[in-house]
């Protein structure tokens, strides 16, 4: 059975022209004792809720598990599919893209990333369990590679699975010693066992092809109160006489002269993209072993209180509750009936207190900044070992390993997960907010302190480039409310954002409340709006802003009055959903003025977009300083006075 994985891979590497051989006839073993005889799901249902999870996280070992899907009998993953390998529209891409295929739980190919979502499906599965009972009650299995545990992301991975105890985590670690320079020994002399076993986890090491050895170690690593970690000791390209054991098999077609004899060395007769019936006959039945489990489970839910029920599919379904404008209009009307001026982290917290009532699926945390994020509202227990219902998970000073386990969660369903850090630490969760958005994941990411207006922690802790940078991502919404109204309606609409993440950029400094009254409609629903009209409805000046700097705007309209010029005011609090706002819409939130200005605390790239080239930008050309954040913003030349003069000027009039 384990040699039919090896023969796809070598074939379809070789008509691809392109791939990586050498992971799936090395781990061909261990994939095959874990589906064949572990692994519970059913290829006839790929989304079967209470399926093990299987996440190859060394995904240039694709075909490993393409050919495993192919089977396994996965429906949809034909022998073409096979052959298509790496072509245009395939089922079988370079590296496995959730979404894309069914079967394929998470998107890997960035080293260390599977292993940390995993992480995050672990921690969901927990939780679940602890409010919905045994519906929820599977494993989670990874196979990672050398490369995936040298990224420092699996440190964090590891270190959070290891202090939340999640017994049913169980990596599978192909211990190949090859990696693509050579061998591991040019760079790495860590022992994996020892390193897993500080960590917290069970760990053993064993023979990668021995299945006796494999069962073994999956049977005692399933009775384990810990994660577990399994080191197997593989031949990289196991099978390939000359390039076995070696980088050659690791990334490149082995050749047909290679494959001929690999096929020799291995006892496999079977031309190309073949798989003698019996043996095919044999995988089949492992793809159906799980049905009578996952009818049991059918019954199992139906038997579910009624109520419970609904609200389980409802979180699996990703669907909101209704209560969500209920809530969010509550948040409003208190903030009509009561102005804030607050920071937006603490308008954050506000709008929480309220919307995780509404939505008991979401889960927060942060890293290590709980109390500067404002993410823990006041009912919030903490998740722990000892209690997986807590709501709030203290991630620790894991800012990447965060991000990359909340991917996982929202992989799961059923959660809808959301966190803390600062917004100049983005760069430190960047690779996975990048996966978020390539697999349209709701996650969302509360990020505070979101420019030089945190003040007297310096140039290291001011985000300059980081709205930009973040704008860049395709598909990720950027959201940065001006006020408290604004902060409570970029909630919903990242709630509402159910394919795809959000970053919420939020000030630790005190901003007025702008938006007075109640408004039912949610005005930043298309990206930008204008909040003040030019007093003639004839402006010469727009003036364009986001979070803090749209107070600025504010103040500028009033001298430029003054001066006898009329501006309107422009909030932008998420660009993507302006740019992709109807046309006709989106000129009319841009509108006509003569001159348009922008105001950002941050760098200019992006808002041309918005302004035009010829737009003015009063904004960072540099990185901040150490000073209160008053003293900054004069520093830098962000205020008031300085916006009117640059339109005044503009205007020849200065
Ligand atoms: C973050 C990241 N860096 C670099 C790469 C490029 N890359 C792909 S596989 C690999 C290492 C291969 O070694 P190993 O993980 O041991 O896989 P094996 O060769 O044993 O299959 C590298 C550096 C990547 N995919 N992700
Ligand atoms: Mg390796």
């Amino acid at each position: 059975m384990a040699n039919a994985i090896r023969a796809l891979a070598m074939d379809a590497v070789e008509e691809a022209k392109s791939g990586h051989p050498g992971l799936p006839m090395g781990a061909a073993d261990i994939a095959t004792v874990l589906f064949a005889r572990f692994l519970k799901f059913d290829a006839a249902d790929p989304a079967w809720p209470d399926r093990d999870r299987f996440v190859l996280s060394a995904g240039h070992g694709s075909m490993l598990l393409y050919a495993l899907l192919y089977l396994l009998g996965y429906e949809k993953m034909t022998i073409d599919e096979i052959k298509r390998f790496r072509r245009l529209g395939s089922l079988t891409p370079g590296h496995p893209e959730y979404g894309h295929t069914p079967g394929v739980e998470t998107t890997t190919g960035p080293l260390g990333q599977g292993l940390a979502n995993a992480v995050g499906m672990a921690i969901a599965e927990r939780h679940l369990a602890a409010g919905f009972g045994d519906i929820v009650d599977h494993a989670t299995y990874v196979l990672a590679s050398d490369g995936d545990l040298m990224e420092g992301i699996s440190q964090e991975a590891i270190a959070l699975a290891g202090h939340l105890k999640l017994k049913k985590l169980i990596v599978l670690y192909d211990d190949n010693g090859i990696s693509i320079d050579g061998p591991t020994s040019l760079s790495d002399s860590v022992d994996q066992v020892q390193r897993f076993e500080a960590a917290g986890w069970a760990a053993t090491r064993i023979d990668g092809h021995d299945p006796a050895a494999i069962a073994a170690a999956i049977e005692a690593a399933k009775k384990s109160e810990r994660p577990s970690l399994i080191a197997c000791r593989t031949t990289i390209g196991f099978g390939a006489p000359n390039k076995g054991g070696t980088e050659k098999s690791h990334g490149s077609p082995l050749g047909a002269e290679e494959i001929a004899a690999a096929r020799q060395k291995l006892g496999w007769t079977a031309p190309a993209f073949e798989i003698p019936s019996g043996i095919l006959a044999q995988w089949r039945a492992a793809g159906e072993r799980s049905r009578p489990l996952r009818l049991a489970w059918e019954k199992r839910l139906a038997a579910l209180d009624a109520g419970k029920r609904a609200e389980f599919e409802r979180r699996l379904r990703g669907e909101l509750s209704g209560q969500l404008t209920a809530s969010v209009n509550g948040v409003k009307q208190k903030l009509a009936d009561a102005p804030k001026e607050i920071a937006t982290r603490a308008a954050s917290e506000f709008a929480l207190e309220a919307l995780t009532v509404a939505l008991p699926e979401m889960v927060g945390g942060s890293a290590d900044l709980t109390g500067s994020n404002n993410t823990r509202t006041k009912a919030m227990k903490v998740m722990s070992a000892a209690d997986y219902s807590g709501r709030f998970i203290h991630y620790g000073v894991r800012e990447h390993g965060m991000a990359a386990a909340m991917n996982g969660m929202a992989l799961h369903g059923g959660i809808i997960p959301y966190s803390g850090t600062f917004l100049v630490f983005s760069d430190y969760c960047r690779p996975a907010i990048r996966l978020a958005a390539l697999m349209g994941q709701r996650v969302i990411h509360v990020m505070t302190h979101d420019s030089i207006g945190l003040g007297e922690d310096g140039p290291t802790h001011q985000p300059v480039e980081h709205l930009a940078a973040l704008r860049a991502i395709p598909t990720l919404k950027v959201f940065r409310p001006c006020d408290a109204v604004e902060t409570v309606e970029c909630w919903q609409l990242a709630l509402e954002s159910k394919d795809g993440p959000s970053v919420l950029a939020l000030t630790r400094q005190n901003v007025p409340q702008l938006r007075a009254g109640f408004d039912e409609r949610n005005r930043c629903a298309l990206g930008g709006y204008e909040l003040c009209a030019a007093e003639d409805n004839a402006a010469i000046v727009s003036l364009f802003a986001t979070g803090s700097e749209v107070a600025i705007a504010v103040e500028a309209k009033k001298l430029l009055a003054a001066r006898k010029i009329s501006a309107r005011v422009v909030s932008v609090p998420c660009f993507e959903l302006l740019l992709a706002a109807p046309q006709d819409q989106r000129a009319a939130v841009i509108g006509k003025a003569k001159i348009n200005v922008a105001v950002e605390a941050g760098i200019r790239q992006g808002w041309d977009a918005i302004i035009g080239s010829e737009g003015i930008f009063v904004g960072m050309t540099s990185f901040g300083a150490s000073a209160p954040y008053k003293d900054l913003y004069q520093q830098f030349g962000i205020t008031a006075g300085k916006v009117a003069e640059a339109a005044l000027a503009r205007l020849g009039k200065s």
